[in-house]
């Protein structure tokens, strides 16, 4: 009886812990920057910012979000109006690039956790910085190396192909990220705040899913405990 007892407390203090980081891992914010709705070669300016982009597309979303004036839009040539010399874009047909070689993205009010997106950059590495003040003021909480990625030929153009996802996890409140040497050579797209694995990505035997399984089996032990008890 004793046994029983403190077997199904443990059991039920198990589940709540699972449960509670389930919550957690499902409470953070997660934004995601798809550029749909820009023109080609279209500044993005205020588009995500309650405004509009240079070519005066949008308002899209205002997430708050601002870009310095180089960051534009480009749309696939594979795409009805599109330049654009890449594929395998995460989210048709519209990606980001620089012609500046250090070009920032502005996010006053903040996020936390993680930052990711996917990028193609077929011929220089380069890297991405996140800051905790604006304008890449402030401290450094982390930098992301962007390693030169393959070409599969396009979709069916273009060299910048495919886009592969990258990410990374940090402590603090970030406000602002330098896109820093990607002048023209580098394209992204879902830019994701508050997540280390951007939006796109079907994910691996997850995390979640483990303790979604642990939680299940943990419970089926705890019932049948409490039925023979
Ligand atoms: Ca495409
Ligand atoms: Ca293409
Ligand atoms: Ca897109």
């Amino acid at each position: 009886m004793i046994k029983s007892s403190t077997n199904r407390t443990t059991a039920v203090c198990r589940v709540a812990l699972l449960t509670a980081l389930a919550s957690a891992s499902l409470s953070a914010q997660i934004t995601t920057l798809t550029f749909e709705g820009l023109g080609n070669l279209e500044p993005v300016l205020n588009f995500y910012n309650g405004g509009l982009g240079g070519s005066g597309s949008g308002p899209g979303v205002n997430y708050g979000v601002s870009f310095s004036p180089d960051a534009l839009a480009i749309i696939d040539s594979d795409a009805p109006g599109g330049t654009g010399n890449f594929g395998g874009e995460p989210s048709p047909s519209t990606v980001l690039f620089f012609l500046a070689s250090s070009a920032v993205m502005n996010y006053p009010t903040g996020f936390d956790t993680g930052f990711s997106f996917y990028y193609s950059s077929v011929f220089n590495p380069v890297s991405v910085s996140v800051y905790d003040g604006i304008n890449k003021t402030g401290n450094l909480l982390a930098t992301i190396p962007l390693a030169v990625t393959s070409s599969d030929g396009g979709d069916p153009s273009g060299s910048f192909s495919p886009f592969f996802p990258v990410g990374v996890s940090f402590s603090g409140t970030a406000r602002s990220v330098d896109f820093g040497g990607a002048a023209n050579q580098v394209g992204f797209d879902n830019i994701t705040f508050g997540s280390a694995v951007p939006t796109g990505v079907v994910p691996e035997p997850s995390t979640y899913a483990a303790l979604v399984a642990v939680a299940a089996i943990g419970g089926h032990q705890w019932y049948r405990r409490r039925k023979a008890a």
